[in-house]
Order: structure tokens, then C-alpha cells, then sequence
């Protein structure tokens, strides 16, 4: 198993525009897989490649109780998406104990690559719809304080710089 480090807000590498995957191959395969690893150690219920550092469209998702239950995008793209909007309260995993509310469409249907690199297309609601477009997001560079006010923002950044260095003070 090989788990990857996952980037903290407000490093500048999580703003980074992903590149679509040309061909879904054996190097590709073992990201995600690696990816799926560091998913479900973390845990968490999604994980963009922009998180780990790398910068291609690819992303890995579980949203089952069970956590046994793998979605893998690549080059996902929005084809729909509902005027109806829902609020959700949102975590990621680059913004450690933080969690505040966005405001998302509530239905998205997604067109991506799976595993083998055949095409499929998902209509997702629920967590699994805010799952899509919070992890579509980083690969655009995006992450979800960004939908926040300035002054949450910036209260974020002071308060995880002054935690990254206490844990490198632990060290
Ligand atoms: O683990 C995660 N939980 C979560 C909860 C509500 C809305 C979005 C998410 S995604 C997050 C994992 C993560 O940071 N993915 O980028
Ligand atoms: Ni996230």
C-alpha cells in the first residue's frame, strides 16, 4: 500500500489546473490506486489528484457506509446540472477541522473515464452530487473556502499556517 501526502490550504499547489489524462494505463492506474489507499486512510469520502500533487484530471470517491464501494473519474466533465440548489456542510481533506456550508446545485450528472478507460455518464444526488463537484473543483484549482467570505478565508489561512507549524515544531 502506498499512501500519498495530501496538500494543506493554503499551499499554493492546490490552485494548479489539472490536465486531462491522455490514456488510462498501467502509470495511471497506480495513482489511483494509491489514491484510493490514501482515500480511505484519511478517511474521507473523496480525494482529487490536485490533493496528492498531481495535476491530472483524475479523481477517486466512495460515499457507501461500508466504504467498499470505489468510484474512480478520469477527465470527468459537468453535463448537467439542476436549477434546484441544496446547502451542504462541507469538509475536505486539505482543510483539516474546518466544515461550513456551500451552496451547490442538487443534481449533476457527470460524463468521465473509468478504470479501463471505457466512458460512462452518473446522475448524482445527495452527497454523492456534492462529492463530484467539490473534488471537479480542485481539479480546476478550486477549493471549497473559496466559496466563503474573505473573513472566513483569511481566519482559515492564519489559523492552519500556525498549524502546519506547530506540527513541524512536533517533529
Ligand atoms: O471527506 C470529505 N468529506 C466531504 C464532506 C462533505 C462535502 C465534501 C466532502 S469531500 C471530503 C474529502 C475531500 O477533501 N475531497 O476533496
Ligand atoms: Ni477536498
Amino acid at each position: 500500500m502506498a499512501l500519498l501526502t495530501v496538500l494543506c490550504y493554503p499551499d499554493p499547489r492546490l490552485h494548479k489546473v489539472a490536465k486531462p489524462v491522455a490514456q488510462v494505463d498501467a502509470r495511471i492506474q497506480k495513482i489511483v490506486t494509491d489514491m484510493a489507499d490514501t482515500m480511505y486512510e484519511a478517511p474521507g469520502v473523496g480525494l482529487a489528484a490536485t490533493q496528492v500533487d498531481i495535476h491530472e484530471r483524475i479523481l477517486v470517491i466512495d460515499v457507501s457506509d461500508s466504504q467498499n464501494e470505489l468510484m474512480v473519474f478520469i477527465n470527468p466533465e459537468l453535463v448537467w446540472v439542476s436549477p434546484e440548489k441544496k446547502l451542504w456542510r462541507e469538509g475536505c481533506l486539505s482543510v483539516p477541522e474546518y466544515f461550513d456550508e456551500v451552496d451547490r446545485p442538487a443534481v449533476v450528472r457527470v460524463r468521465a473515464l473509468d478504470i479501463n478507460g471505457k466512458e460512462f455518464e452518473v446522475e448524482a444526488d445527495g452527497l454523492l452530487a456534492v462529492c463530484l463537484q467539490h473534488e471537479m473543483d480542485h481539479l480546476q484549482g478550486k477549493v471549497f473556502v473559496e466559496y466563503l467570505s474573505m473573513l472566513k478565508r483569511t481566519r482559515i489561512s492564519l489559523k492552519l499556517k500556525k498549524r502546519a507549524k506547530e506540527l513541524i515544531g512536533e517533529r
